[in-house]
């Protein structure tokens, strides 16, 4: 952006004059913003001028969710200008730090999947990888969690405001969104096709985000579309009023409650919304024969939302470019590839029959058409029912988009090892023997820039004195730190760093939330959203045990931890609002018992985000990573966590097998069933957790106090989770793994108790992390699935 700190000052400051009011902090922030804006759109558009030039093919990553995060701090670092700015602004009186707090959050995601695809975008510019995202503009992000008597209540965030000078609105390339209508058969130039009359047009404006790469070189796009009334006319039998308000909706919010059928109307509307538009955009912009369409663009599809991208390109392809059937199938199946990210059964997306056909009736008869010719395909096979049912798209009136996507697509991945092989061995196994080359793996990861380089600042300058700044292009070369994982000198620093950023979350916090946290002790820190499989409740638990043993044993007085938990529940997930809720009642009879306070604290970080998350993982002894084996596809705050040099306390589940396997179970604690354990007691329906409750006392007594409300201000605050536990028999084996989490918490102790190996094993696990960058994954994803040309940027 500038060549030398005193060309930064200059500008910012003629700038500042030139606006002429008072020097405030919100000023400074709009004029650092816009110089920044200024610099970024020259190369934004050299990249698209380079792209447009070169012709070679180019990747679309269709994602219902882009959890990009604040991205001031992240551009600033992208274009290696981060310490030129903090220090010029220094020099004028202001600190970078408050500035880039003024900036609000685009909460444009829920969680994991979210932020995967802003971590992918971004080592897609790095790679300098022509690749861009395609999403939806809601207004309002994630909502706004905020405790009351202990229970989340959820306030609804306005992320775009009236001034918003984030994104680029294109006019131009706006596109028109068929909902409803009566397919017919009309005669055209090229022979019969299907015209949808009486459709009800909704207008799909673009707005376009800049997404900068490592030393600002090339910066790709992030296309947002808004929802907004169509100039087409209007069908005279239906309310116009209606309709603007419904519009308005399409992009209102992220993800609306869809347990009513309302909410799942408006679901369908975005889901389509987003393939609609993004596919019309590629296609009207194309510079190839729409035949070579494979050879030039290759389309990720972020789990099932944007399946319906498989029927839509077929649509545009037959009706609108009238290829046959045959060819459109051809070209749909050799561009579209699709990223599993469950296997929870209620994640797997079904639609109602009914609704796909009301809303979208030409889709619907695409589908059908899928359906038919894919049975067809069958016949000559033996199949048994069961099979016969895994393979179906529509059955029994609903729509699989899981079954749809894998049929549709030339590639299909899990995102970790062993959700890969339970797809393909159990899941999906029936659609695995029918394509066995489809399906491969693609272990998630995060990028190290915004993980490491701008979320700890101090750790990566260290790790730059101690190894050369070569891993933060490559960021594998952080296994060279292992050759200091024993040096006394490196891991004082280490320590120190540590403190700091705790020190950090400490201020972060007592501002936010005015809470006081003991620096001295173990920071353990379980952050994601809340879900059964994700056991909060079992941390919980086993600090009520804690509690317990420290009042009847007067020998057992544990080193200090604050346990921070971090995470939303979605709101119409009772059971788990109901576990938000029992961690706030436990934390205010645990944070106030004289005794047991200086044992343990728990600490409930209010609105976790990704700002958040940028305070909480830096600070971090432990990282809790503890999901019924199986359940967890891979988990991401899992990598981020070991790469600031957080313990693992967790499971053989998701990318933690990778990231034992990476460093080593020794340097881990490791616990808890295994998946084929778990698989096969579902398989039998054999546990029972009451011979557990039976067998262990301490267990026993827990369950007591649980079922008596002496924990929790009584009976029904927990009768979600009394019943979860013990009626429907524990799903989440819960209780069948807290002793060996004990165990493990034990065994955390003890090494925590010798400072230097403790802080061994934390290098250890940072020098292991490189392979979890996800500059890995995205060099993966196009050496085996889109087969991406790098174009290197012109500087
Ligand atoms: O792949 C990103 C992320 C994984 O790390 C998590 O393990 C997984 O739970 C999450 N999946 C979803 C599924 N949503 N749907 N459908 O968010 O994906």
């Amino acid at each position: 952006m500038f060549s030398s700190k005193e060309e930064f000052k200059q500008s910012f400051v003629t700038r500042m004059e030139h606006k002429g009011l008072e020097k405030t902090s919100e000023l400074a922030y709009e004029t650092l913003w816009e110089m920044m804006q200024e610099w970024i759109q020259e190369r934004w558009n050299r990249t698209s001028q380079l792209y447009k030039e070169n012709g070679e093919k180019q990747l679309y990553y269709f994602s219902i969710e882009f959890l990009i995060g604040r991205v001031l701090g992240q551009n600033l670092i992208n274009a290696n200008h981060y310490n030129l700015v903090k220090e010029g602004l220094e020099e004028l009186g202001f600190q970078l730090s408050e500035l880039e707090e003024l900036e609000t959050e685009p909460g444009l995601g829920n969680g994991g999947l979210g932020r995967l695809a802003a971590c992918f975008l971004d080592s897609l510019a790095s790679l300098e990888l022509p690749g861009h995202g395609y999403g939806l503009r809601y207004k309002g992000g994630l909502f706004t969690q905020h405790f009351v008597d202990g229970y989340q209540t959820e306030q609804p965030t306005q992320w775009i405001q009236e001034e918003n000078n984030v994104d680029v609105r294109r006019e131009e390339l706006a596109v028109d969104i068929p909902y409803y209508g009566d397919p017919q058969l009309v005669m055209g130039l090229d022979g019969l096709k299907v015209k949808v009359e009486n459709a009800e047009w909704v207008k799909a404006v673009p707005y376009d985000l800049p997404v900068v790469g490592a030393n600002g070189g090339t910066v790709n796009t992030l296309r947002l579309w808004q929802a907004e009334v169509s100039d087409r006319p209007f069908p005279g039998n239906k309310d116009y009023a209606v309709y603007q308000s419904e519009t308005a909706k399409i992009t209102d919010r992220l993800y609306p409650d869809d347990s009513l059928d309302a909410g799942k109307i408006l679901r369908l509307k975005q889901q389509y919304f987003l393939c609609s538009a993004s596919l019309q955009n590629i296609l009207n912009n194309r510079n190839f024969a729409v035949e070579t369409l494979p050879d030039n663009v290759a389309i990720q599809i972020n789990d099932t939302h944007p399946a319906l991208a498989i029927p839509e390109l077929m649509r545009l392809l037959v009706d609108e470019h009238a290829l046959s059937w045959e060819e459109a199938w051809g070209i749909t199946t050799r561009t579209i590839s699709y990223t599993n990210h469950t296997i929870l059964e209620e994640a797997m997306e079904k639609w109602d029959s009914r609704l796909i056909q009301s809303l979208l009736p030409r889709i619907y008869s695409i589908i059908e058409e899928i359906d038919r010719r894919f049975k067809e395909s069958l016949e000559q096979q033996p199949m048994d029912e069961e099979s016969l049912h895994k393979l179906s798209i529509i059955e029994n009136g609903i729509i699989k988009m899981a079954v749809l996507a894998v049929v549709g697509s030339y590639k299909v991945n899990g995102v970790a090892k062993l959700h890969t092989e339970i797809l393909k061995k159990r899941e999906m196994k029936e659609l695995n023997e029918q394509f066995p080359d489809k399906f491969h793996n693609k272990t998630n990861g995060i990028t190290h820039r915004r993980w490491l380089l701008k979320a700890n600042r101090e750790l990566s300058g260290l790790i730059s004195e101690t190894i050369g700044t070569q891993w933060i292009k490559e960021p594998e070369r952080l296994k060279e730190l292992h050759y200091f994982a024993q040096n006394h000198s490196f891991l004082q620093d280490f320590q120190v760093i540590k403190s700091l950023k705790k020190d950090h979350l400490i201020h972060h916090l007592q501002r936010d939330q005015n809470v006081i946290v003991d620096p001295d002790s173990i920071f353990d820190i379980h952050i994601k959203r809340f879900h059964g499989y994700k056991r909060q409740l079992m941390n919980i638990l086993h600090i009520q045990m804690l509690y317990d043993r420290i009042k009847r044993d007067s020998t057992y007085r544990p080193y200090p931890r604050t346990f921070f938990f971090g995470g939303k529940a979605a709101p119409s997930y009772h059971f788990a609002k109901q576990v938000i809720k029992m961690i706030n009642t436990v934390a205010m009879k645990v944070n106030s018992d004289p005794l047991v306070r200086k044992h343990l604290h728990i600490v409930f970080v209010e609105n976790y985000n990704v700002t958040q998350a940028e305070y909480l993982i830096p600070a971090a002894d432990v990282s809790e990573q503890i999901s019924t084996a199986s359940k967890e596809a891979s988990g991401t705050g899992n990598m981020k966590l070991m790469m600031n040099g957080a313990l693992t306390i967790g499971t053989f589940d998701g990318a933690n097998v990778e990231i034992f396997d990476q460093v080593g179970k020794e340097n881990a604690f490791v616990f808890g069933m295994r998946a084929e354990q778990v698989m096969e007691y579902e398989k039998e329906q054999s546990y029972n957790p009451k011979g557990i409750i039976e067998a262990d006392p301490e267990i026993a007594q827990l369950m007591e106090e649980l079922v008596k409300g002496e924990w929790t201000e009584g009976k029904t605050n927990v009768d979600f989770i009394v019943e979860q536990l013990l009626e429907d028999r524990d799903p989440y084996f819960v209780l069948k793994d807290i002793r060996s989490y004990s165990k493990a918490h034990e065994q955390l102790l003890e090494v925590y108790a010798q400072p230097e190996k403790w802080a061994e094993m934390c290098v250890k696990n940072i020098a292991a992390s490189g392979i979890f960058s996800s500059d890995r994954t995205i060099q993966q994803y196009s050496d085996d699935v889109w087969h991406l040309t790098k174009i290197p940027s012109v500087h």
